[in-house]
Parts: structure tokens; C-alpha cells; sequence
């Protein structure tokens, strides 16, 4: 049995009392949120309910949902349940004004979440003796912050790489012997890839153990970054909006993340329906935060597609599993980390005089993601000189990097060869076969 906790008691606590400590926090937080949120307060006043009605997490079900929806329509503030004197962050996701998440921190808030990305790291084996490599991005995106986060608190010598510049990621790698690698699966299978052609071994290389997540990988995609990098690769699971990564955390066993549940508390739903479902279902995703004060979100959708299961676990956590999620029940990619929804290449294109006639192609190749956007000109823009195609190419490219924050390959094509479709149209091929 793993002796890999940072929260023993928490992490092996009965099913009863984390019950108790679940019904407790929300209770308290229900009224916290409904005295200080105006928009949560409608939200609950049109369902008639009121604080007093959630006397514990059986009573959960009664309270409205929140969705991405209801995040733009209050932007900036309109959830914030703290003065902004006591919030000391902001992080948020990547997209347009119109798509962003701007989530807040109080000095609290920052401490749990770093508290859950911890957890992680001691799951994965991390101790003060690990030096611990982060190249998740910095700055905005949770990934690179939260597992700083984590690592400071385990007291691991913290590389803060952030994503990117490879060499230079395998230089400190290999010079200063980093034990554990945090990136996105996609990027540590890159790395892994740059060594080997750099002519490393698995067994030249220092790494132990890799915390892998922000976007789907399959086991085949694990076992590969594993034998590559001669590590154990470990998954974590977090969105944003419930603060970022550490939100559920994989254990020696792999075979599914524990959901720390003392702060998020987990639901599967029906997403047609709304109906709550019972463990080992499938469906939607829904976290409602049990103790963040600034940006406490109740019952929010996440659009994961997703199962739960209380099965045993050999690790000792008692914590609720949640499998990799399947899918998502929106139309949103994640490319190269990157959250990308195609009605924002549709808008660009609209913007810069194109007709909405695309087609988004992703695919895996080297582990990598690749990105093309095929786009038909109009009959006002043809024109069969390649300079000059080259030349709106690039142009479109880089307002859709503008917009998005990566860069596609755009194709130009010639007016009406995009296949019509008689029913939905197809924008996107996804070539990477995630789930
Ligand atoms: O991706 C937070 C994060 C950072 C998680 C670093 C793990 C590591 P967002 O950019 O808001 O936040 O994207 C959240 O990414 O709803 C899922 O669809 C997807 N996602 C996150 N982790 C995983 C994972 C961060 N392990 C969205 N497997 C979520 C599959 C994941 N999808």
C-alpha cells in the first residue's frame, strides 16, 4: 500500500465522514454564494430555492446549474463572491473576449488549489528530494502556475520552464537531473522524441515520474511516453473554472484520477435531461466548489464526458475516481493544449471577407499536433497567382493566431471545393482518434 500522501487524512478519509465534511462545506458555501453572487441568487430564486432548503449533499440536485454560457453573460464580475481587495489573482483560459473564462483567487483559494496539485505530486512520488520541471505554460494559463504551485509546497527544487523551447528544456533537464516532468502529454511525448534523437536512452535520462493533462491521451499515447522517457506517466485532470490542474490526480494504480473531493464535489448527469446518474454512469461532468471564496462556481457543466467509480482502490485513497474523459458534448478542441472552438475560426474568417467555408483538419503526427485550416477563397478574392496566395495565406494565419493563440496552416482553396453537405456541415476532421 502507498505511504504517497500530502493530505493523509483527507485523502484516506471514510466515505461517511468526507460525506459529513462535504455536507458541512456546502451548506456553508450555498449561503455565501446566495448572499453574495446576485446572479447565483436569481439563478436560485427562479428555481425557488433558497439556502435553507440544502441542509446537506443530498440536497445538492435541487440547486440550479451553471454553465459556460452564464460564465460569459457575467464577465468580468458577475460571479465574483469576494470584494476584489481580498482576490490577489486571475488566471484564465485561452480565446476570444467572448469565450474567456477570468476565474479569481484569493490568497485562500491559491493555497487549496496548490494544496490539490501537491496531493498530485506526492502521488506520482514526488518529495523534497525531486526536482521538479514544469513546462506547462505560464502566466494566464493555470497548468505552469498550479503546478508551481504544487512543487513549491512538496518542497521539490522547482524548475519553472514553462512550455516551449525544447533544447533548452532538455538542456536543464539533463544538467540539473529532473526527476519529474510536468507538460502536456503532447509536449512530453515531443521531448521524449527530441532526446531520443539526440541519441538518449531511457535510462540516460533523469526523470522518475510525468504529470501529463489539460487535454485527452490514450493509454497507447502513456505507454509510449513512458518507454520513450523510461518514467511513469501520470495523469491530472482540472479546468480553469474550478481553479485549474489538481482538480483529480492519478495514483500508482492508473487506472482513473481520485477527484479531491473535499473541495470539488463530483456529479454525472444526463446532459439532455439534467437527471443526476448514478455511479458508473456515463455522462456529463459537474463540480460544484465546496470552499473557494472568490469564484465559487455551484453545480457547474463542464461539458466532460465522463464515468465515476467508488471501486477500491490499491493506493488507499478513498477519493471518488473519475475515468479519462470520452469527449465532450460541445464542439471544443483541444490542439496543442489549446482550446479552440471552430465558431472562432468562423468569425475571423468573416472578419477578413471569406465566406464561412472551411474545414478544420487536426492530427497527430510525431505526437505532435498539427493544425491546417483549409478555407475556400471567394469569387472576389480568386486569384491563381501563388504569390499572392501565399501572401493571404499568411495573412489569414495570423489573424487566427491572433484570435486563437496558436498557429494554424492555412490552405486556400478555390471557390466551391469544399464538399456541400445536405445535413450538418463537417468542420472539423479529427484525425487524432483521442478516445
Ligand atoms: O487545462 C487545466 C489543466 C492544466 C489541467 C494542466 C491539467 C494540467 P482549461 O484550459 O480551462 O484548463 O481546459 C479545461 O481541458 O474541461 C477538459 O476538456 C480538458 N482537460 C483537462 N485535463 C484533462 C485531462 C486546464 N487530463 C479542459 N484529460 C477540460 C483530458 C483534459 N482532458
Amino acid at each position: 500500500m502507498s505511504k504517497n500522501y500530502y493530505q493523509q487524512e483527507i485523502e484516506t478519509m471514510s466515505a461517511e465522514e468526507m460525506r459529513k465534511l462535504q455536507s458541512e462545506k456546502l451548506v456553508k458555501q450555498v449561503k455565501h454564494v446566495y448572499e453574495n453572487v446576485p446572479y447565483y441568487r436569481n439563478l436560485m430564486d427562479e428555481k425557488g430555492v433558497t439556502p435553507d432548503d440544502i441542509k446537506g449533499i443530498e440536497d445538492l440536485h435541487k440547486l440550479p446549474f451553471l454553465t459556460k454560457a452564464d460564465l460569459r453573460d457575467a464577465y468580468p464580475y458577475g460571479l465574483l463572491a469576494k470584494p476584489l481587495e481580498e482576490c490577489v489573482r486571475i488566471q484564465s483560459t485561452s480565446g476570444t473576449t467572448g469565450r474567456r473564462v477570468v476565474a479569481f483567487y484569493t490568497q485562500n483559494d491559491v493555497n487549496l488549489w496548490e494544496d490539490c496539485c501537491a496531493r498530485a505530486i506526492v502521488a506520482a512520488g514526488g518529495t523534497n528530494k525531486d526536482v521538479c520541471q514544469v513546462a506547462y505554460g505560464y502566466g494566464l494559463f493555470t497548468g505552469g502556475p498550479g503546478l508551481n504551485g504544487g512543487s513549491h509546497k512538496v518542497g521539490c527544487l522547482t524548475l519553472p520552464m514553462s512550455s516551449g523551447n525544447t533544447e533548452r528544456q532538455i538542456q536543464f533537464m539533463t544538467d540539473l537531473s529532473a526527476t519529474i516532468l510536468c507538460c502536456t502529454p503532447s509536449y512530453a511525448a515531443y521531448i521524449g522524441e527530441t532526446l531520443k534523437e539526440q541519441g538518449y536512452k531511457p535510462e540516460d535520462i533523469p526523470l522518475k515520474a510525468g504529470i501529463f493533462g489539460a487535454e485527452p491521451w490514450t493509454e497507447e499515447m502513456r505507454r509510449n511516453i513512458e518507454e520513450t522517457l523510461g518514467i511513469k506517466a501520470y495523469d491530472i485532470y482540472g479546468l480553469t473554472e474550478t481553479s485549474g490542474p489538481g482538480v483529480a490526480f492519478e495514483c500508482e494504480e492508473q487506472t482513473g484520477m481520485h477527484v479531491n473531493e473535499d473541495h470539488f464535489y463530483a456529479e454525472i448527469i444526463d446532459p439532455e435531461t439534467g437527471e443526476v446518474l448514478p455511479e458508473g454512469s456515463k455522462g456529463e461532468l459537474v463540480f460544484t466548489s465546496l470552499d473557494k471564496e472568490a469564484f465559487p462556481l455551484l453545480r457547474y457543466r463542464t461539458r466532460d464526458i465522463c464515468v465515476l467509480s467508488r471501486k477500491k482502490c490499491s493506493c488507499g485513497r478513498t477519493l471518488v475516481k473519475m475515468a479519462k474523459p470520452m469527449g465532450r458534448t460541445d464542439d471544443m478542441l483541444i490542439i496543442r493544449g489549446v482550446n479552440v472552438f471552430p465558431s472562432q475560426i468562423e468569425t475571423v474568417l468573416l472578419k477578413e471577407g471569406y465566406e464561412p467555408n472551411y474545414q478544420i483538419v487536426v492530427d497527430r503526427v510525431k505526437n505532435n499536433d498539427t493544425f491546417e485550416v483549409n478555407v475556400e477563397m471567394t469569387n472576389e478574392k480568386f486569384t491563381d497567382k501563388l504569390s499572392e496566395i501565399i501572401a493571404m495565406e499568411k495573412s489569414l494565419a495570423n489573424a487566427m493566431k491572433t484570435m486563437l493563440g496558436i498557429n494554424p496552416s492555412v490552405h486556400l482553396l478555390a471557390p466551391k471545393s469544399i464538399a456541400r453537405s445536405e445535413g450538418k456541415a463537417v468542420r472539423v476532421v479529427d484525425k487524432r482518434k483521442l478516445v
